[in-house]
């Protein structure tokens, strides 16, 4: 009873080690960069208009003008860049607070330029493998 109880212990210790092993190897190498995310700016509307983020993770942020310049501004994920017309812009952004952000075009573009925004939602990082 007693020796059998350690080895269940000590097998239960290894399967936790293991999986503990697993899920701290990186599943995408680290010369592969963080997360692109691709963000099309054109009158009057970013596409997609929503995006949800991860809280701690880096990800890339590709703003593509199709028309004009624009401008994109979202004061607490220290984002503010112009998207040149017919360019792309990047930017780099590692949130560090849940929540719900709304990212404006800050460069007049129209107007529609007043309603040009878009919402950022940043998750509380799951911890688990799963996700996509
Ligand atoms: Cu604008």
């Amino acid at each position: 009873m007693t020796r059998n109880g350690i080895f269940r212990v000590a097998g239960g210790a290894l399967a936790l080690a293991a999986g503990l092993l697993a899920a701290a190897s990186p599943r995408v190498r680290a010369e592969e960069g963080p997360r692109v995310i691709v963000i099309t700016a054109k009158r009057f509307e970013f596409s997609p208009n929503e995006i949800t983020l991860k809280k701690g993770e880096t990800v890339k942020l590709q703003l593509k003008s199709e028309d004009v310049t624009h401008g994109f501004f979202l004061r607490p994920l220290h984002i503010d860049t112009d998207i040149p017309a017919g360019q792309t812009a990047e930017v780099t952004v590692t949130p560090q607070e849940v929540g719900r952000y709304r990212a404006i075009c800050d460069h007049f573009c129209g107007a529609g330029h007043g309603g040009m925004k878009m919402t950022i939602v940043v998750e509380e990082a799951t911890g688990s493998a799963g996700g996509k």
